[in-house]
């Protein structure tokens, strides 16, 4: 180990080096001789932690000194990848912390990946949830992030013989340095039991729910540090245990095993993440898990409001901003009026008032599937009592739907809480929207969608109740911290991050270099060292080896048929069909990068993975091709791995079927390190399109009215199979054993989709013009000063797409929020 160099005692490298010593003595049992890269990273992170929690415990004393409002956001996931450079960054410590392990003689970059991430989340919404704590606590807004402490997240996939195989996302296992449990703030959350009626002393009856079992909820705070400010919010993620330490009957009976069982059964509840991405599957853990995050989370505000207001509920909503993070959390709605109602007294219209004035509602999806709903019998027998209130919330529904529209029991049947007809079960959608004072989609036209297709009677019944807050992403994380080179670039341009990164706006003085060939050589020089950089963790993942002067196209999200990774794919088999028939072809050598994990009960993306690895390998193996095309499927797609990625992209692949992508986030990052866009006229593509312009964008593709106007006319996928050679060509080579001899119908699954079973994401109909927008791609990447011309604009001009221009959307229009200087 080197020896530390000589600092003055109130030099900050030096007592964040003290600091460090400190904590790898008494918090990890280890020396600076026996201490691995792991223990330094905890370590560090502990001594950052340290001055962290000391901003924490300044913020929370002035929030609560003011008695500030708050918003609470209530969210199922969050997506929150590594924090170790991310707080550094934040806290302006960076600098520091690396100079004072570098005086120690320690390996920053084996420190840094020795961090897990924190995979609580499957995708996009719960990335979302973790941009946007990020911006709220940068703009100095009250808030608090509340969810599950899972005890494993997404699960981690391996490929063996290119099939994905889940193994469990272990993430605890080595302590997370980054949080502090508060036993003290332990809530009882009761669940299952029944109703009774009870008569007061006035001979009137009241429901009272009762034999209830009972779950604790222990909360385990992340601190959430700003960027260039002294405010530090929280994320509170409840672990569930048991009540039944052991059942001493059965313990005393020898029966320790069945007592032990009992407790596990209460931790059950936060021990996994749901997998699933869009589909809901109507589990009853599922449900009991949104109730208990729910029901904690509630408790833990009123217990807040309280501590100020003197237990009145007055201001309630004067200081209580609450937002659900889609239908995940919905249950709230009924939690929050029975809380009102059977514990506090409330008449049903105050209490009524109190819930609409509280929750604002964001939805993610428009994808039939992905909108829950909740058995009836089921929801009864988890929720008895909140199962009247639904019903009571209902028909007075049903009254205001009667007064608009009389007698029109088709409207009645549509905007019901109760889906009715085969198994009754309640739509947490309809009861979000009903329960909420707004309703917001992630990009225009998401939102256009909503008003128009999902919720049309909804937005008659209740004008100016939907808006729209377009998706953003944080740009410290997605280009300060994932991309130092093209930071330092910007910043010997523009300025200190300190002004750009908190004032994305601020890429727009990138314009005026544009044309500079001096600028667009230092950019895509950038953009060549982060390849080169991928390029070794392709190598070491993939085993593959692919060149930094291809182009990198790159595919980076969860693998549904919507995303259409298969599209991707027949292009790919395209460009390899056409270098078999005439290896001289003149095309631009390009590296296929895919990330994706599928579902583990999604057979048909499942199959999609296995095709791209195997016709992947096959590709990459053929040396009649003189290596001008490379695949690449890195295992394991998280959030560090993204910001390995991402700044290696040429381009970005978002060619969902128009309507289906609500918006979108991947795309927001891509064009932001400065990667072209290749998109159909889906989610925020829109928007991306109509900030960097159309020279700058590769719009293909079915429009959303094209998309109807196929369906309403019946969209048959033979007549694009038998109009086009090659696309029949493509799709008869894919169903053949072609790529594994001896094992017919391999991909049989992605052949019938495709085919037989109807296409039913349009790729036959949009593969044509997804070829030719791909034709023009290769052609722009051969002028090196357009393309980099190109990449330029689409940094300098994606500055909308930061997450600190909607979160102050939703703090002026939905949450109604000041912020609060610390
Ligand atoms: O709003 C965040 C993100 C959008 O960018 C994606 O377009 C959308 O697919 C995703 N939605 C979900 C919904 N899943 N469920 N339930 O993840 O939200």
């Amino acid at each position: 180990a080197a020896v530390p160099q000589r600092r003055s005692t109130d030099d900050p490298v030096q007592s964040l080096q003290q600091a460090i010593l400190r904590n790898l003595t008494s918090a990890l049992a280890r020396d600076r001789v026996t201490a691995k890269p792991r223990d330094w990273w905890i370590a560090t992170s502990l001594a950052v932690r340290e001055q962290i929690l000391t901003r924490l415990i300044k913020t929370q004393g002035v929030h609560n000194k003011e008695n500030v409002r708050r918003l609470y956001y209530l969210s199922l996931e969050y997506l929150m990848g590594r924090l170790f450079e991310n707080n550094l960054y934040n806290t302006g410590l960076y600098d520091e912390a690396r100079t004072a392990l570098k005086d120690l003689g320690v390996d920053w970059e084996s420190v840094r990946e020795s961090e897990v991430d924190m995979g609580l989340g499957n995708g996009g919404l719960g990335r979302l949830a973790a941009c946007f704590l990020d911006s709220l606590a940068t703009l100095d807004f009250p808030a608090i992030g509340y969810g599950i402490h899972y005890e494993f997240g997404l699960f981690k996939q391996e490929f063996v013989h290119g099939h994905q195989v889940e193994h469990p996302d272990n993430w605890m296992i080595f302590g997370t340095p980054w949080e502090v449990v508060r036993p003290e703030y332990t809530t009882d959350v009761k669940i299952y039991g029944r109703v009774e009626n009870v008569f007061d002393n006035n001979g009137n009856s009241h429901p009272r729910w009762t034999d209830t079992k009972t779950i604790l909820g222990v909360p385990y705070d992340i601190p959430i540090a700003g960027y260039g400010t002294a405010t530090v919010n929280l994320l509170r993620l409840w672990a569930s245990r048991s009540t039944e330490e052991f059942d001493l009957v059965a313990f005393n009976s020898g029966g320790y095993v069945d007592a032990v069982r009992e407790k596990a059964i209460g931790e059950t509840v936060s021990k996994v993440l749901y997998p699933n991405d869009k589909t809901e599957n109507g589990k009853e853990l599922r449900l009991v898990q949104q109730y208990f995050f729910v029901s904690c989370s509630l408790r833990d505000i009123i217990r807040r409001h309280f501590r100020h207001e003197g237990n009145s509920w007055e201001n309630f909503d004067d200081k209580v901003a609450v937002q659900l993070n889609d239908t995940h959390p919905a249950v709230a709605v009924a939690e929050l009026l029975r809380i009102l109602l059977d514990e506090h007294n409330f008449a049903w219209e105050k209490a009524w008032s109190i819930v609409t004035n509280t929750f604002g509602y964001t939805n993610h999806t428009l994808l039939p599937e992905a909108l829950e709903k909740w058995g009836v019998p089921l929801f009864t027998r988890v929720l008895p009592r909140h199962t009247q209130i639904v019903y009571e919330i209902n028909r007075r529904l049903m009254e205001v739907v009667e007064a608009k529209w009389p007698g029109d029991n088709k409207k009645k049947a549509i905007l019901s809480l109760v889906e009715e007809g085969g198994a009754k079960a309640f739509r947490m959608a309809n009861l979000a929207v009903v329960g909420s004072h707004a309703v917001n989609g992630v990009a225009a036209l998401h939102t256009e969608l909503l008003k128009k297709d999902l919720f049309p009677d909804f937005d008659n019944l209740y004008p100016g109740k939907f808006q729209n807050k377009t998706n953003g992403i944080t740009p410290r994380r997605w280009l300060l911290d994932c991309n130092p080179r093209l930071t330092k670039l910007i910043t010997e341009k523009l300025g200190s991050p300190t002004i750009w990164a908190r004032d994305l706006d601020v890429l727009r003085g990138l314009e005026k270099f544009a044309d500079d060939k001096a600028f667009q050589k230092e950019f895509m020089a950038i953009k060549r060292a982060n390849k080169q950089d991928l390029a070794t963790v392709i190598k070491a993942d993939c085993g593959v080896d692919v060149s930094p002067d291809a182009l990198f196209d790159v595919q980076i999200k969860r693998l549904h048929e919507y995303k259409r990774q298969h599209l991707n794919l027949l292009h790919i088999l395209t460009l390899y069909r056409r270098l078999l028939q005439n290896p001289s072809l003149d095309i631009v050598p390009r590296v296929f990068v895919f990330g994706a994990k599928a579902a583990p009960g999604y057979d048909l993306a499942k199959n999609i993975i296995r095709a791209i690895n195997v016709i992947g390998d096959r590709i990459n193996k053929d040396d009649r091709i003189n290596g001008k095309l490379k695949v690449a499927f890195l295992p394991n797609y998280r959030v560090s791995l993204a910001e390995k990625i991402i700044p290696a992209s040429d381009l970005s692949e978002q060619i969902s079927t128009a309507g289906k992508e609500a918006s979108g986030t991947g795309n927001m990052k891509l064009a932001l390190n400065g990667s072209l866009t290749i998109g159909t006229l889906d989610g925020a593509n829109v928007e991306i399109g109509e900030e960097v312009g159309d020279d700058n964008i590769f719009i293909f593709g079915l429009k959303v009215p094209d998309v109807e106007k196929l369906d309403a006319e019946g969209y048959n996928p033979w007549n694009y199979y038998g109009a086009d050679d090659e696309l029949r060509a493509i799709v008869d080579w894919l169903g053949s054993d072609y790529f594994t001899p001896g094992e017919s119908h391999a991909f049989g699954a992605l052949h019938h989709s495709l085919l037989d079973g109807g296409d039913p994401y349009k790729v036959l109909a949009d593969y044509r013009s997804y070829v030719q927008a791909q034709e023009k791609v290769d052609a722009a990447y051969r002028d090196t000063s357009r393309w980099a011309k190109m990449a330029i604009l689409n940094t300098a001009r994606v500055g909308k797409f930061s997450s600190d221009r909607t979160i102050r959307e939703y703090a002026k229009d939905i949450w109604s929020l000041p912020s609060v200087a610390i």
